[in-house]
C-alpha cells in the first residue's frame, strides 16, 4: 500500500466516495455529487418520515390513484415530494420524472443542466402498515439536449443509465449504487445521521435455491412460468415474497435466487415500470454479475416508448435466471 491508497477499514462516506470517484474524471463539474447528495438527503428524511409514520398518523391511502392506478398512500405523496424538493434546487438536473406524476417535470433546457432522474418514491408503500420494508428506486440519465420535445430526452434504454440505485427502508437503511463500474453498498448510521460504506463490489451468488414471485396468480401466467414452477417444486428451492420489489431484490443480491414478476390477465404487460423500477434495477443486478431479462429480451435493451410502460421482469443469479428462461422457451416451442 503507497501513502496514497485507503486502508481498507477506513471510513468512507456516500459523499466522500463520489467525490473519490470524480477525481479520475477530470472534466468534471461536481454536477452528479449533487445529485447523489440529494438522494441521500432525501433517503434520511424519507426514512425518518417511514419511522414516524404511526406516531404521525401517516400512514394509509389517501382515497385517490396515480397515473398508472395504483391507489397512492400518505407517504407516497410525502416521499415524492420530498425527492422533487431535493432535486428541484440541483444544478445540473434538467427533468425530474416520477411514476407518481403523469408528467415529467422539466428544469431547465440549458446545456449546463445534463441530467435527469427518474424516481419510484416509495417501492412496495402498500406494505407500510404492516411494517414491512419499502424502497426508493432512481436512475440517472445524461440530458439529450438536442430532443425536442424535451420529454423524449428520458426515453433512452436502460444501457444508456450514467448511475442507478435504491434506497431500502428496512431493519437498517441501506443505500446501494452503481455508476457503472461495480456496485456499493452503503449503510445509514442514524447515530452521525452518514451513509457510511460497508461493502465495495457486491456479488450476487451465481446461484441459490431461492425463487420469487407471487404464486397467487399463477393461474394467470403463460404457460412457461407455470412450466417452471412445475419443475422448482421438484427442486427442494424455498420461496421468498415480500412484495416490495426492492426488498426482493436486495435480498437476492445478497443471498442469491431469482425474482419474477411476469405478465398477468390483470397486467398484461407486467406490473413493474420500466423506467422507474425495472431499468435501474436491471443495472444494478448485471453490475453485480447477475442477470435481468424481460421474457426473452434484457431488459436493458427495450427501447421505451412510453414514460410509464410496464415491463415483465426476471431477475437475480444468472443460473437461477437461465433456468427460468429454460422452461419460458420449451413452453414457446411446445
Ligand atoms: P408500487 O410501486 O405501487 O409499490 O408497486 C410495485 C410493487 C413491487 O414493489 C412489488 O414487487 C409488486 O408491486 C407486488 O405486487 P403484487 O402485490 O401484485 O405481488
Ligand atoms: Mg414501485
Amino acid at each position: 500500500m503507497t501513502d496514497l491508497e485507503p486502508a481498507a477499514d477506513n471510513l468512507t462516506t456516500l459523499e466522500s466516495h463520489i467525490l473519490s470517484e470524480e477525481t479520475r474524471h477530470p472534466g468534471a463539474t461536481g454536477a452528479f455529487s449533487w445529485i447523489l447528495a440529494a438522494m441521500t438527503l432525501s433517503a434520511k428524511i424519507i426514512a425518518s418520515k417511514i419511522r414516524r409514520a404511526r406516531i404521525e398518523d401517516v400512514l394509509g391511502t389517501l382515497g385517490s390513484k396515480n397515473i398508472t392506478g395504483d391507489t397512492q398512500q400518505k407517504l407516497d405523496v410525502i416521499a415524492n415530494e420530498t425527492l422533487l424538493r431535493a432535486l428541484g434546487t440541483r444544478a445540473g438536473v434538467a427533468v425530474l420524472a416520477s411514476e407518481e406524476n403523469e408528467q415529467p417535470i422539466i428544469l431547465q433546457t440549458k446545456v449546463d443542466r445534463p441530467y435527469c432522474v427518474l424516481f419510484d418514491p416509495l417501492d412496495g408503500s402498500s406494505n407500510l402498515d404492516a411494517c414491512v420494508s419499502v424502497g426508493t428506486i432512481f436512475s440517472i440519465l445524461r440530458h439529450d439536449t438536442q430532443a425536442d420535445p424535451i420529454e423524449i430526452s428520458i426515453l433512452q434504454p436502460g444501457t444508456k443509465q450514467i448511475a442507478a440505485g435504491y434506497m431500502l427502508y428496512g431493519s437498517s437503511c441501506v443505500f446501494v449504487l452503481t455508476t457503472g463500474h461495480g456496485v456499493n453498498l452503503f449503510v445509514l448510521d442514524p447515530a452521525v445521521g452518514a451513509f457510511i460504506l460497508v461493502q465495495e463490489n457486491l456479488r450476487v451468488p451465481e446461484s441459490a435455491k431461492s425463487y420469487s414471485i407471487n404464486e397467487a396468480y399463477r393461474a394467470d401466467f403463460p404457460a412457461g412460468y407455470q412450466r417452471y414452477l412445475d419443475w422448482v417444486h421438484g427442486q427442494r428451492y424455498s420461496s421468498r415474497y415480500i412484495g416490495t420489489m426492492v426488498a426482493d431484490i436486495h435480498r437476492i443480491l445478497v443471498q442469491g435466487g431469482v425474482f419474477m414478476y411476469p405478465p398477468t390477465k390483470a397486467h398484461p404487460q407486467g406490473k413493474l415500470r420500466l423506467m422507474y423500477e425495472a431499468n435501474p434495477m436491471a443495472m444494478i443486478v448485471e453490475q453485480a454479475g447477475g442477470k435481468a431479462v424481460a421474457g426473452t429480451q434484457r431488459i436493458l435493451d427495450i427501447q421505451p416508448t412510453g414514460l410509464h410502460e410496464r415491463t415483465p421482469v426476471i431477475m437475480g443469479s444468472a443460473a437461477e435466471v437461465d433456468h427460468v428462461l429454460r422452461h419460458v422457451k420449451a413452453a414457446g416451442a411446445e
